[in-house]
């Protein structure tokens, strides 16, 4: 009676200890996980389909954490034309944390030879985030451009 009380109660103790490393190892990983090792963070890419060319310019040339900040959107096809007239979409977030940007960035302004003005970015915490942009015009279509940012 006596052993298999303090079996049961090892078993136990077994357990809780197995489930705080498994939670453990989860946070670490989640957390603390490096981001790729090759991830590209050119501020120029080609979109997915290759149909345009999207260059971004933060305000200041600096990308800090927890303020808001202005970018420019340049966005040209990809023969080098650039495109003023377009709907654009801003979507990002951490890939590793599972959360999104702490903001709603949009393009409030056209400023001209393909530039774009980007208000309301934000990055709340250091780390690798991403930012895309889904682009859709008359000339060249739709696509979405994906930047890596790391702070
Ligand atoms: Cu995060």
């Amino acid at each position: 009676m006596r052993s298999t009380t303090s079996r049961s109660a090892r078993a136990r103790a077994l357990l809780v200890s197995a489930a705080v490393v498994a939670v453990s190892l989860l946070q670490g990983c989640m957390l603390f996980s490096k981001p790729p090792a090759d991830l590209d963070y050119s501020r120029t890419r080609t979109s997915e389909a290759r149909r345009y060319k999207a260059t971004i310019r933060p305000e200041g040339d600096s990308i800090p954490k927890g303020k808001l900040q202005r970018w420019t959107l340049h966005l040209e096809t990809a023969n080098g034309t650039p495109v003023d007239l377009c709907s654009v979409t801003v979507d990002g977030g951490m890939p590793q944390h599972g959360h999104g940007l702490p903001t709603k960035p949009r393009v409030t302004r056209r400023l001209g030879n393909g530039d774009h003005l980007v208000e309301g970015m934000k990055f709340n915490m250091g780390g690798w985030w991403v930012v895309k942009f889904r682009v859709a015009s008359a000339v060249a279509g739709a696509d979405s451009v994906v930047f890596n940012v790391k702070l």
